[in-house]
């Protein structure tokens, strides 16, 4: 297992350097040591120039080999294979979102078809707001009325009989005709994805440029579609976030408290389990079991669920997933989907560690599977927590080591809470933009990637923006690194240049937001066309961009497309398997600039990507005759 040197390669975090050495006295295998295992990878599967669709297959492709694996059994060429490749690749990540979305919805309807008691409508507000916005008439209707109606309406979006999903008339007049333009008007959500995969199927689209304008619609169809109904519907549900003190890194769990950490990402499952451990009679039970309390703490993004609404505390992201159960002190981890290393079964067997599934679609052998839906949630929630309690009393003492003193932070900055700071209009931001005290925007998203030294791009590049007067926004597992370096707090500010200091100094908020959970990422599509709207733009004009540092996962592929096809320039730590195909490489890094007026960038330097990223901020500004 790694040494000292060696861990302080991985990571630069004091709770994960700790952890990873513990895990190597405790035999306990990693995410690195597997990694390790399978480098090096298979060079025609990095390149994306496998294809295993049919049974005619597997073919490898080598494109300058020679005339013996030019093509694929059936033909196919390289470009189609990487174009194919990636296609499937985005409609399984924007799959996962909307899929995500869905549950919200049933949630929505079952709230309005008076089948749960279980959840409720914390947000009537927006609810009327939304329902208004989307052509639905109020007046008359009770509130289980109005979700009713507006879960009717996104059902809609999901299949295939709109022509277009419903939020995606909050983008620009212009970003819509570019999109009816190319064909990429996303229409139903579950539609693109559906035809995506019979796209590729042998023998359908056979032209690597029309499959990956299809992959944009797809992406789209999450972006303003699977991930904004996601979003609005967790909001009305479960309360729209304003800022709110929280805690973050290993540091957050509790040596004489049942320590229960809540991984995945739909906040349904997550906020029962936190309202379930406020109870008395079940905090009672933990202090009958010698406990002196019921500590929840997130993972991932059902954690950022929770900071963003209920300030609860984040253990850690994407990387620390595995670690968090090294502490030893974590009695249950209990999960909804996505971004679960199966791993993390094994990691807890080590321990006292109780794993826990609760969905129908995301099952882990070896876990305990309790089965949670909006009838018998809150039931399910106390049975949990109830058997969390009782691990807490077969907790190992002399194996608990919890790494590192927690970092405050600041979290709940929705469009809602944005907004409201600058007095209710986008204004004061269009101005802070012209006169150059905030010179950009900018979206640092995503997950960890083991291929990456742990946070490190997150944080650099986060430090590097900000002294160039750039505000970002951070959902995701980037959260989490922002919260370790500091800068989710107004104090941040110090670190940033002159101008953005001020705005921040003035508004009482920190150089970098957190904003929410991946599927939040659709605040900032909303943000960037309420701006573009209110000064008369397109989003392509906006000196906005995002970056993904460190990603891994096919959703952060969905989403790097949608910002990219709705006009915002994107850059990437790491490519995705394209690079067998010059074509499609060529597309991204430049073709996709004359479709969407964005495209995509791919540097693993912190300090470059600021810079590339800066040179884009820059030529948008002098376009609209600001200052660079
Ligand atoms: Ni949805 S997708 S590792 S938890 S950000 Fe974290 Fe975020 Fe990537 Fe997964
Ligand atoms: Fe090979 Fe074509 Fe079948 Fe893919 S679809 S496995 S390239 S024959």
């Amino acid at each position: 297992m790694a040494k000292e040197r060696e861990i302080q390669d991985l990571s630069p975090w004091e709770d994960a350097q700790k952890m990873i050495a513990k895990a190597g006295r405790e035999g306990v295998n990693l995410i690195w040591d597997r990694l390790k295992d399978q480098t090096p990878h298979c060079t025609f599967c990095e390149q994306g120039l496998t294809c295993s669709k049919c049974v005619m297959g597997p073919c490898r492709i080598n494109p300058g080999g020679g005339p013996k694996k030019k093509y694929g059994v059936c033909g196919a060429d390289g470009d189609l294979t990487v174009a194919r490749n990636f296609g499937r690749f985005v409609a399984a990540g924007a799959a996962a979102h909307s899929d995500h979305g869905r549950d919200l919805l049933e949630t929505l309807a079952a709230i309005g078809d008076g089948k749960t008691t279980d959840y409720g409508i914390r947000d009537e507000a927006k609810l009327e707001r939304i329902c208004t916005e989307l052509g639905i008439e109020v007046e008359g209707l009770s509130v289980r009325e109005r979700a009713k109606a507006l879960a009717d309406l996104f059902f809609e979006d999901y299949g295939c009989r709109s022509n277009n999903v419903a939020f995606s008339g909050r983008a620009p007049q212009k970003r819509r005709d570019i999109w009816a333009r190319t064909g990429c008007s996303p229409r139903g959500i579950d539609r693109e994805c559906v035809e995506m995969l019979h796209r590729t199927h042998m023998g359908v689209d056979c032209d690597p440029v029309s499959i990956c304008l299809h992959a944009s619609r797809t992406a789209l169809a999450d972006g303003w579609g699977g991930s904004m109904i996601a979003t609005e519907v967790s909001d009305i549900i479960f309360g729209t976030p304003k800022p709110v003190k929280s805690m973050v890194n290993l540091g957050v769990l509790k040596e004489d408290q049942v320590n229960i950490l809540v991984h995945g990402h739909s906040p349904i499952v997550s906020e029962m389990i936190l309202a379930a451990a406020r109870e008395p009679e079940i905090l009672a039970k933990a202090k009958e079991a010698g406990a002196a309390g019921i500590n929840i703490a997130g993972l991932c993004c059902t954690g950022n669920e929770l900071l963003m609404r209920q300030g609860v505390p984040m253990a850690g992201n994407h990387l620390m997933t595995e670690l968090a159960i090294v502490t030893g002190a974590v009695e249950m981890v209990i999960v909804d989907y996505q971004c679960i290393m199966p791993s993390l079964v094994n990691v807890a067997g080590c321990y006292h560690t109780k794993f826990v599934s609760t969905s129908d679609k995301a099952k882990f052998p070896g876990g305990i599977h309790m089965e949670f839906h909006y009838n018998n949630a809150r039931e399910k929630a106390r049975e949990a927590v109830l058997m969390a309690v009782e691990a807490f009393t077969r907790r190992d003492p002399a194996k608990v080591e919890i790494p590192s003193k927690p970092m405050s932070i600041t979290s709940g900055f929705s469009n809602e809470a944005i907004l409201g700071a600058l007095g209710g209009t986008p204004e004061p931001l269009i101005q802070a933009l012209q006169a150059g005290k905030v010179r950009g925007v900018v979206g640092i998203v995503g997950c960890n990637n083991p291929k990456l030294k742990h946070d490190h791009v997150h944080v650099n590049l986060a430090r590097e923006l900000m002294k160039r007067d750039i505000l970002v926004l951070a959902t995701g597992c980037a959260t989490v690194a922002m919260g370790k370096a500091g800068f989710l707090e107004p104090e941040a500010a110090s670190q940033a240049g002159a101008g953005l200091a001020e705005v921040c100094r003035a508004l009482g908020i920190p150089p970098v937001l957190h904003v929410g959970s991946c599927v939040d990422n659709s605040r900032i599509l909303h943000l960037c066309a309420v701006l573009a709207n209110y000064a008369g733009l397109d989003i392509s004009d906006l000196p906005v961009a995002a970056s993904a540092p460190e990603w891994y996962s096919e959703k952060a592929a969905a989403i790097g497309l949608y910002a990219v096809a709705s006009g915002v320039y994107t850059h990437l730590g790491l490519p995705p398997h394209i690079l067998g195909s010059s074509m499609i490489t060529s597309l991204a890094l430049k073709g996709l600039d004359d479709v969407f007026g964005a495209c995509f960038a791919v540097e693993s330097g912190p300090l470059q990507a600021a810079e590339l990223i800066d040179e884009r901020i820059k030529a948008k500004r002098l376009a609209l005759g600001w200052s660079a």
